[in-house]
């Protein structure tokens, strides 16, 4: 079963799909290990750990690379955070043949204009391209897939943007016409209620997701009730490995001592099971691995 089958199922049930944000092989595993269905490919998260303002400054082939390096780390389906597509209708194109042939489950693509400003940045200048360019962009898309479970999310700003409730039905309904998959409505207030509204005059039947990061309070099972079936914990974990970071190099420096933070990092023998240095071991003792002597140079 192909990634992105596997991905059509676990939506086809009948509880919300909880997807984590990670950014490489590691986080994606851990992730994993925690049980998270899938996997989200964060641009925020990616960009951050290159120690870089997600705007639009990770190239296409760095986003790829990584979002690879967690689809081959793990065996859940990966959604791929792409961000504009990487430019218009041509660029989204081959965005769409690499990820897909890489063997990500869906792609998340955003009304954003490009280069695009994150949601989470509230004082940048930030546009939209209009609802009849991104329609074409999710059309395209769609007619540029090869797999038939491959899937394209529709992700609009409208109300990052300051448009309101109407533009985001408008322009949702438009992008599930040009046939998007899923459609994520993006918020980033503190408050759910936006959602609710949104949920409540939505008269649509494809699957809707958000990103509950501000308005965290919300439970999945809520969203799931109005209608979002995919729920996007986009960088908690990222959060989590910087605040404890700092506590823990902090304290080092304060102590010119590791043994004052033992008790708040994992074991060594914790990091070789990520890794499975098992199966390493194990072929090392294979009696036909080594036969004890170099060969001679001839
Ligand atoms: C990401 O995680 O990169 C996202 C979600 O796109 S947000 O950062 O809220 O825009
Ligand atoms: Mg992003």
């Amino acid at each position: 079963m192909t990634n992105s089958s596997r991905l059509k199922q676990l939506l086809s049930r009948d509880k919300p799909t909880l997807i984590s944000g990670a950014y490489d092989g590691l986080t994606a595993h851990l992730a994993e290990l925690a049980g998270f269905d899938g996997i989200w490919a964060s641009g925020f998260c990616v960009s951050t750990s290159k120690r870089l303002p997600d705007v639009g400054l990770v190239t296409f082939s760095e986003q790829l690379e990584r979002a690879r390096e967690m689809n081959s780390s793990i065996s859940i389906p990966v959604v791929a955070d792409v961000d504009d597509g990487f430019g218009d209708a041509v660029n989204v194109t081959r965005t769409v043949l690499e990820y897909e042939a890489a063997g990500i489950a869906a792609l998340c693509m955003e009304d954003s204009r490009h280069p695009k400003r994150c949601s989470l940045y509230s004082s940048l200048d930030r546009g939209l391209v209009s609802e009849k360019e991104f329609a074409h962009k999710i059309r395209v898309a769609k007619e540029t897939q090869r797999t038939e479970d491959f899937q394209i999310i529709a992700r609009t700003e409208a109300l990052i943007d300051g448009r309101g409730i109407g533009e985001a039905l408008d322009r949702t309904s438009a992008y599930a016409e040009a046939g998007a998959d899923l459609l994520l409505v993006h918020w980033a207030g503190e408050d759910a209620e936006p959602l609710e509204e949104f949920s409540a005059r939505y008269q649509g039947t494809t699957p809707l997701a958000a990103v509950p990061t501000t308005y965290s309070q919300v439970t999945a099972s809520r969203l799931h009730e109005l209608g979002f079936k995919l729920v996007i914990f986009a960088n908690q974990g990222l959060r989590a490995g910087v605040q404890s970071m700092k506590q823990v190099f902090k304290r080092m420096v304060e102590t010119g001592s590791a043994g004052s933070v033992e008790d708040r990092i994992c074991t060594l023998s914790e990091i070789a099971s990520l890794v499975n240095l098992d199966d390493v071991i194990r072929l090392e003792s294979d009696p036909d691995a080594r036969d004890g002597k170099p060969e001679e140079l001839a």
